[in-house]
């Protein structure tokens, strides 16, 4: 018989942050925030570190929140800080005045990058087939591992999860369900350093009274007219007639949301030897306004999904997500992606659907940079069974998505990991 099908997904807990504690142990326990601009504070904290050990520089000499002056967005926070309310994306105004005795501390990015390779090379050790999904989560297919079985898959994960503590200082949160879309929501149960066990007859009373918001994939934009139509929770969801739900939001994502709102997911475990995605982006010789300087602007945009329909083509992939970054003038970073119905490496496509992506950011501001990429990636050979109808055009889901504005939760910060991993 078929063992049953366990997927994990890790995700690590306050990952900035606890990086950060890693080098300033003193800090532990305290309320910390990541983020925000570089500041003189922050000058006079590294300039100090070779002189002394960063342990032991005094907590009072640690700059706090309330002496923020500036705009930019929280990044991330520690668990002690968000005990006060403040979380990821927040203004650093609003955190400061929820917690003005936090402190705050810039992103160290090479750092990020060292613990983001050391935590998944663990895994790797350990078991080989996992799925890189950004800078600090992952999936990972349990099914045929030994031992990732026993117990729904809490054994192997408690391993893991010992493993990645001892080879990095840090903690993360697991949860095994039988698919990526289940295990992504059973991460966050027992967050942080938590391991929860998710089965198929635990859909009713562990996935249905979470809010529409908790798919992956449903953002703010569909899950405010999903309120509007008086559904809340993914029991509400599941409740309702698929052709509702497809009268309402469309073909693709309306037979999607009746899918995952019952827990099916089938979508396999990408090995990592796979790219994840791939981008062209540029930073203009001076700031561009989306209308004033629209001739300029709109030249390098095509350029740039030429660029990227070409890489696609000499590496063999296809693409069936594509996305674009923005930096504005005051360095603030805006992305959109669109997921089509079929696989393309066509550059008019890509610049038709980076086109849309682009119309629904705000081009008020000035920019600085801009970026096309392409995700959810398919070898081209493997494509050929799939017929011509199906690939190399937008596809339902894409127009679905495009009249819905139903746009992925959207990170903005003054750095993103994904702005250094785009
Ligand atoms: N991040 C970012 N911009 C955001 C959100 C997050 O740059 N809008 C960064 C900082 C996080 C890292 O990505 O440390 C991972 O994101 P998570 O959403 O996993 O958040 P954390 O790991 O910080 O916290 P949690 O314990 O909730 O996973
Ligand atoms: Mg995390």
């Amino acid at each position: 018989m078929r063992p049953l099908r366990r997927i994990a997904h890790l995700d690590m807990d306050a990952f900035f942050a606890s990086i950060e504690l890693l080098r300033y142990p003193q800090l532990k326990g305290l309320p910390v925030v990541i983020g925000g601009g570089r500041r003189k504070a922050d000058e006079a904290l590294l300039a100090a570190q070779p002189a002394r050990d960063p342990r032991f520089i005094p907590v009072a000499d640690f700059p706090l929140l309330k002496d923020y002056v500036g705009r930019g967005v929280i990044t991330t926070a520690t668990y002690a800080a968000r005990q006060f309310g403040i979380g990821s994306a927040m203004g650093m105004m609003k955190a400061a005045r929820l917690c003005p005795q936090a402190i705050v501390l810039p992103v160290d990015f090479d750092e990020v990058r060292k613990y983001s390779r050391l935590f998944k090379s663990t895994i790797l050790e350990i078991a080989p087939l996992m799925e890189d999904r950004g800078v600090d989560e992952v999936y990972i297919d349990f099914t045929d591992v030994p031992g990732g079985q026993r117990e729904g898959g809490r054994v192997l994960a408690r391993l893991i999860q010992k493993a990645i503590t001892e080879a990095t200082g840090l903690t993360c949160s697991v949860g095994v369900a039988p698919n990526k879309l289940l295990a992504k929501m059973a991460s966050e149960f027992n967050k942080p350093n938590g391991i929860s066990i998710v089965h198929e007859e635990d859909l009713q009373g562990k996935i249905w009274p979470l809010t529409c918001r908790k798919i992956n994939g449903i953002g703010p934009k569909a899950d405010e007219k999903l309120a509007t139509l008086g559904i809340q929770t993914i029991g509400e969801l599941a409740a309702q007639d698929p052709s509702f739900l497809i009268a309402k939001f469309g073909k693709a994502t309306g037979a999607w949301m009746h899918e995952v709102a019952w827990g099916r997911d089938d979508r396999p475990v990408v090995t990592s030897s796979e790219p994840v995605s791939m981008s062209r982006e540029t930073t203009f010789e001076r700031d561009l306004h989306a209308v004033r300087d629209k001739a300029a602007l709109g030249a390098i945009f095509t350029e740039l999904c030429n660029k990227l329909a070409m890489d696609l083509a000499r590496k063999g992939y296809a693409a069936k997500t594509i996305g674009i970054k923005l930096r504005y003038d005051d360095f603030r970073i805006a992305t959109r992606d669109q997921t089509l119905d079929g696989y393309t490496m066509d550059a008019k496509t890509i610049r038709q659907v980076a086109g849309q992506c682009l119309k629904r950011i705000p081009l008020d501001k000035k920019l600085r940079l801009l970026g096309v990429r392409a995700a959810t990636l398919e070898k081209s050979e493997h494509l050929s069974k799939i017929s011509e109808k199906d690939t190399f055009q937008l596809s339902n889901r894409a127009a679905d998505q495009a009249n819905n504005a139903q746009a992925a939760p959207e990170r903005v910060a003054n750095e993103s990991p994904g702005d250094q991993l785009f």
